[in-house]
């Protein structure tokens, strides 16, 4: 077994690291076993307090330069630079490497649908065609009397424009509300394609060139705009006219999913041709007949983190857990393959995997980790690699050789709410429309809308922070939405059932009850916070609540984030319009011109603005506040008080 590496004399509480039982119990299992996983990793490396405060530059050689955040302007760089500058500069490049993540993945979707239009590809299939055609007409293509292969070519030409067009707007502009249009045309950052964004970005943040930290802000939000109104929302398009087009199915989720007589294989990772090619392998004849004749009853597939949460709601694909989950599932002994993608993936797992016999499976030529097997994905012939590696999880379970613990954790939930859905939902089958939803908001019933999403991170008690918010916000009325890690925090907590309805203030419940939902609305992976936006648009357009997204009782929060893709959603929901709050920590200094900038002076200029609190109960008290300062500004607003969660609130929500 491996010793523990990292000096950890004070271990610190099972119960101060998460909230969920299952982790906890892997946690305490790996403790006995002298396993060392990211909690434990956490623990022994406190963050460096210049780097977390921003103060650090070292992007030439004249440095590292470390300015004092305590006394932020009694020092600058060698060059000169200002922690105002530094600071701007470090928070740029979080967000060029952010939304190339997201624009890198949305692109890897578009070169497998070109392969699949032009029939090079042929085990992948346009699944959505009426998405395929809405999709098209949204950005202007004529789709009347045209083939779906021709309308599917000209939507291909077009959307490659969303990373490489060198001048001009990018096509899903088309679907920006036009006064929010306008305040980008104003500003300067209406994106071009993200390529020469995120190239622009980097370029102006190497020594000596852009060095006043309004103008890099300016850039980083058109940065931050070519990922959500962009990558990212390609990506989303086109996962739905692949795969199809999400709509609300019972899930399971937690640790008890997995399954001790079969071969339990666990996909994690962000895109999702990896895990649709693995769902027909698993149900492979052959395979299926390989796994009995190992003794297994069978194949059991789930999935982690963003892929698990992309096939949670199209497929109904049991989910395991989210990222602070991903080591302290190998420790259950159980997992027969952990196979991984690209994005989120921690190297740790390799340590962990070795020591409980587990394969650990790269599979993309981007992403490989030393001491990983790697098998890679080729999307001509996708089943070539998963096939091989559900031979190598029969063969671990033929082998397994380390005692099992599986949680006995599993939740259900009720997960798949695109905005096509939300559409037919509340309109209905004839009268597909946002109007009841924005009727709702202006009567009252509901307040407002919060997208709370992103990451977990062990640095912090584990789903805690998401929990407690999101209880406040339906308390209050407060319709919210979930992408990512996020959902999978609420749905263990059971939060995102209809019959979770309960725990929400009157005026929802009564909207939750009359329609059938959740108060709690999970909407798939984060690149789907893409559907938060276009969600938002037609709010708009609806009409009744303003006309542009600034306008909107909205707000939004990443509670737990830990990922630069974070920071890269955060600034385009804060240059959409949106109030966006971070938790654990916030990477820039207070009291410093760049801190005002984002956290007041970009809600100035007609945008959104940003705010941090790592506190949950804060974090929905300013948003709530946010939510009911934008009604007033629509002659919506009503008093009311702001309901706390009691104790025995909390104690129903914890006996469901
Ligand atoms: Ni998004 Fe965070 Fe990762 Fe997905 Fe989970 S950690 S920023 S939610 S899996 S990307």
């Amino acid at each position: 077994m491996e010793k523990k590496t990292n000096d950890s004399t004070k271990e610190p509480a099972i119960n101060d690291l998460t909230t969920c039982d299952a982790t906890a119990q892997m946690i305490a299992k790996a403790r006995r076993d002298g396993v060392e996983i990211d909690f434990d990793r956490a623990a022994a490396m406190k963050p460096c307090p210049i780097g977390a405060d921003s103060a650090c530059c070292k992007h030439c050689s004249m440095g590292p330069c470390r300015l004092n955040a305590k006394d932020p302007y009694g020092k600058v760089g060698v060059c000169g630079a200002t922690i105002d500058t530094i600071m701007a500069r470090n928070f740029a490049r979080m967000i060029a490497a952010g939304s190339a993540a997201h624009t890198d993945h949305g692109m890897g979707m578009l070169d497998l649908f070109r392969e699949v239009v032009n029939g090079n590809i042929l085990d992948y299939k346009i699944k959505d065609p009426v998405k395929l055609m809405e999709v098209a007409r949204s950005i202007g293509i004529e789709t009347e009397d045209r083939s779906l292969e021709a309308v599917a070519k000209d939507l291909y030409q077009e959307l490659e424009r969303t990373y490489t067009q060198v001048e001009g707007e990018i096509p899903f502009m088309k679907r920006v509300p036009e006064k929010t249009l306008q305040t980008w045309r104003k500003l300067g950052i209406v994106p071009r394609g993200a390529m020469r964004e995120v190239m622009e970005m980097i370029h102006r943040t190497a020594i000596g060139v852009d060095q006043h930290y309004e103008n890099i802000t300016r850039q980083a939000s058109r940065t931050a705009l070519s990922d959500g109104w962009g990558g990212s929302m390609v990506s989303t398009e086109i996962a739905d006219i692949l795969y199809g087009t999400p709509s609300p199915v019972a899930v399971e989720v937690n640790m008890g999913v997995l399954k001790e007589d079969q071969v339990n294989i666990i996909v994690h990772g962000h895109e999702p041709n990896l895990f649709e090619s693995m769902i027909e392998s698993v149900n492979e004849p052959t395979l299926l007949e390989a796994a009995r004749n190992a003794g297994a009853k069978g194949i059991n597939l789930v999935g982690m983190c963003c892929s698990g949460a992309e096939v949670m709601v199209r497929h109904g694909i049991p989910h395991a857990g989210n990222f602070s989950s991903t080591e302290a599932v190998l420790v259950t002994a159980a997992v027969d393959a952990m196979t991984v993608d690209i994005q989120c993936i921690k190297q740790g797992m390799v340590k962990v995997a070795a020591c409980y016999g587990t394969p650990l499976i790269t599979t993309n030529r981007r992403c490989r980790i030393e001491g990983a097997e790697h098998v890679e994905l080729h999307e001509h012939n996708p089943k070539e690699c998963t096939d091989e590696i559900v031979i190598r999880a029969i063969t671990r379970f033929k082998n397994r050789s380390h005692p099992i613990e599986i949680p006995k954790q599993v939740n259900q939930g009720v997960h798949g709410f695109s905005y096509e859905y939300i559409n037919y939902m509340l309109g209905g089958s004839f009268r597909g429309s946002y109007a009841p939803l924005n009727e709702n908001i202006i009567n009252g019933r509901i307040r407002g809308v919060a997208g709370v999403v992103g990451c977990t991170n062990p640095r912090i008690k584990q789903d805690y922070v998401h929990v407690e918010l999101v209880k406040e916000l339906i308390k209050n009325d407060v319709l919210v939405l979930q992408t990512g890690c996020s959902q999978i925090a609420l749905a263990k907590a059971g939060l995102t059932t209809p019959e979770a309805s309960v725990f929400a203030g009157p005026g929802l419940r009564e909207v939750c009850e009359a329609v059938g939902m959740p108060p709690v609305l999970g909407l798939g992976s984060c690149v789907d916070n893409s559907r938060i936006l276009i969600a938002a648009s037609e709010m708009v357009r609806t009409g009744g609540l303003g006309d542009c997204l600034a306008d909107l009782p909205v707000a939004g929060a990443a509670p737990e984030w830990m990922s630069e893709k974070a920071v890269a959603i955060g600034q385009y929901f804060v240059a959409s319009g949106v109030f966006t709050v971070f938790g654990v920590t916030f990477p820039i200094t207070e009291n410093t011109k760049f801190h005002k900038l984002l956290f007041e002076g970009l809600e100035e200029q007609g945008l959104g603005k940003w705010g941090f609190t790592p506190d949950p109960h804060e974090m929905a008290r300013m948003m709530i506040a946010h939510i009911d300062k934008k009604r007033k500004l629509l002659g919506i607003d009503k008093a009311r008080e702001r309901t706390l969660v009691d104790m025995a609130d909390r104690r129903a929500i914890e006996a469901a």
